[in-house]
């Protein structure tokens, strides 16, 4: 077994109840998987091991291309322009005195359409981002579909196309909580090479890093 990382073995963690991991239990908010990241993956597959007994934890995914068309072409203008930063300590941007990552655009057109990388933990440096960011947010939202993973239920996830989350459940942390088990897939091994670096945590917050209790 390799080294763990967040989300790898989304099984929940009584330490991680109140993060923003797979492993948490609060809600998680939509997100691109490894959004920004060098090698964001082209899907994820999400296979359930043990459902969650109350059927609290749902699975969503929201569809980007319909929600972006809910937006105005203003508002997906924005989109396109670099005002998008995530806060973290370890960001070499200043935002209101704060650190950030380097702003960024959150959507680009590619070949096979337009190429969206979200999480709602996004904040804005301008005011027409900020309200293009919430206008994406609300319509992630009315979008998202919820899917109840059961025991051998597969889910598979454009990451391209569609944003993922899942609601707030109560596990008991005694051994049989839901328990899904992970695999991200890229389309093409990047410039032919055998090894792919994992960049995941590279802009994550210090303090959330040491929460995970994982290496650096
Ligand atoms: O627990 C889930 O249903 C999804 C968790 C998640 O976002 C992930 O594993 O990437
Ligand atoms: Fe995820």
């Amino acid at each position: 077994m390799g080294r763990r990382t967040p989300g790898a073995e989304p099984v929940p963690v009584a330490s991680h109840h109140n993060m923003q991991t797979a492993s948490g239990a609060n809600d998680l908010v939509l997100h691109t998987e490894a959004c920004f990241t060098a090698y964001p993956p082209d899907f994820l597959a999400l296979l359930g091991l043990r459902p969650d007994s109350i059927g609290q934890a749902a699975t969503l995914v929201s569809d980007i291309p319909r929600a972006l068309a809910h937006l105005t072409p203003a508002e997906r203008g924005a989109l396109r322009e670099p005002l998008f930063v995530f806060p973290t300590d370890r960001g070499s941007y200043l935002h209101e005195g704060r650190r950030t990552t380097e702003p960024v655009p959150l959507l680009r057109d590619r070949p096979d359409g337009p190429a969206l990388e979200y999480s709602t933990l996004i904040t804005a440096i301008t005011p027409a981002g900020a309200a293009a960011l919430a206008a994406l947010e609300e319509s992630l939202g009315r979008c998202a579909q919820s899917v109840l993973l059961g025991s051998g239920d597969l889910l598979l996830i454009d990451n391209r196309h569609a944003v993922h989350g899942r609601t707030a459940f109560r596990p008991a942390y005694d051994g049989a909580d839901r328990w899904i088990q992970r695999v991200l897939l890229l389309r093409q091994l990047p410039s032919g090479g055998r090894i792919v670096p994992d960049t995941r945590l590279a802009h994550y917050p210090t303090d959330y890093i040491k929460a995970l209790a994982l290496p650096a």
